[in-house]
């Protein structure tokens, strides 16, 4: 896969989308009214790619935002990909550019898609997937600051047979929520995400969430302290997850010979790609941790890839891919990532990414448009 030739790229066509959230969502670092999506259409060998970069509006997730991924695709990126024709050579033009891996991720994307399509196939099937054609859908809650109204949404989610419930917390809106919530649901599958905003002064509030049977404890510490991460894991019977802290496979070796985590989310855009999050998923699950898919409230472009990268070895755990309709009223691709009666998300039946982009509707949400190198 890596040394097959896709042919040459022809043109490579950059959108910034804005697209209204169905609600606020609340993080530690914030509430989010809108979702700013970078969009990159790639005409490679014949066929049309697509991908969709994860960075959000500002850099509060981590340092990349919609517009520096315009930039370093535009003057960095791209102008490598005119002189590759191999996903191998493709990564080493990108290897001289340090970081960005989301812009990078949302590139090579949309050429898994175009290769796969070119094959007639998925990029499940592209990847090395298991036969899977569904996949248990798990779901992220924003920070509540009003408990009877988490407790009507955990409900309703409990409902749709969501498979697992991931709370975000902060300082001080943690062990009062977690108490509520477990006297409610005694026995849910329950995870929390604090999005990096405890430090080791905390370890103390952090050690008494130990007591409320968490499948995990995402992020609790600052976003590349893998040690204090590993002075804290010691101290917990659950296990801590890592999201923000794991950006390349070596950061994965780091934490795992640390101990400071068991678990990885992996997100497939801030790790650079579909192919670095296999690697990571092989070794991690050899190591003896777990993984499972993270989200960033991607639009069905976005959640169709994260459903494609599930079916890889390893990934059996609920992630964060809940349905498109739980936070867009309008999808900008068909079919919808849309929940069954068991809480399960069909892998798109289609090609390369599997779902068909609606490029009017995409061009109604559109607040930037460019080509980057083509004709016309
Ligand atoms: O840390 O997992 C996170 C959303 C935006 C930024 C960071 C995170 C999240 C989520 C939501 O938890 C996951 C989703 O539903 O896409
Ligand atoms: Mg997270």
């Amino acid at each position: 896969m890596m040394e097959e030739s896709f042919g040459r790229v022809d043109r490579i066509e950059v959108f910034i989308l804005r697209v209204p959230l169905n609600f606020p969502f609340e993080t530690s670092f914030g509430v989010q009214k809108e979702k700013e999506a970078l969009i990159v259409r790639v005409d490679a060998g014949g066929v049309i790619g697509w991908g969709e970069c994860v960075a959000t509006y500002a850099p509060l997730f981590n340092y990349e935002t919609t517009k520096t991924a315009l930039h370093v695709i535009k003057e960095f990126l791209a102008p490598s990909l005119a002189k590759a024709d191999t996903l191998a050579g493709v990564f080493s033009g990108f290897q001289l550019v340090r970081g960005h891996l989301m812009a990078k991720a949302a590139l090579e994307n949309a050429l898994l898609d175009v290769l796969a399509r070119q094959k007639g196939i998925s990029l499940s099937v592209l990847l090395g997937g298991e036969k899977k054609t569904r996949i248990p859908s798990g779901i992220s809650i924003g920070i509540a600051k009003d408990i009877p109204a988490l407790i009507r949404t955990i409900e309703d989610a409990l409902t749709k047979r969501y498979h697992r419930v991931k709370l975000k917390i902060k300082k001080g809106m943690d062990i009062a929520i977690l108490e509520a919530v477990r006297d409610w649901f005694p026995h849910i599958p329950l995870t929390v995400d604090a999005n990096a905003n405890y430090t080791p002064s905390d370890e103390g509030l952090i050690g008494t969430m130990d007591g409320f049977n968490l499948a995990m404890i995402e992020q609790p510490y600052t976003y590349d302290d893998l040690y204090q991460h590993s002075l804290l894991q010691r101290k917990l019977s659950t296990s801590i997850c890592l999201d923000e802290s794991i950006k390349t496979i070596d950061d994965a070796r780091t934490a795992m010979a640390l101990g400071s985590c068991r678990i990885i989310n992996i997100k497939q855009g801030r790790v650079g790609g579909l192919v670095n999050s296999r690697a990571i998923a092989e070794y991690v699950t050899k190591a003896g941790g777990s993984v499972w898919s993270g989200g960033m409230l991607e639009t069905g472009l976005g959640r169709a890839v994260n459903l494609q990268l599930q079916t890889l070895p390893g990934f059996d755990a609920p992630g964060d891919t809940a349905e498109t309709a739980r936070f867009y009223r309008e999808d900008i691709v068909e079919p919808s990532a849309a929940l069954d009666t068991e809480g399960y998300i069909a892998v798109p039946p289609g090609v390369g990414i599997g779902v068909t982009v609606l490029e009017k509707r995409l061009q109604t949400f559109a607040i930037h448009h460019e080509v980057l190198f083509g004709i016309g």
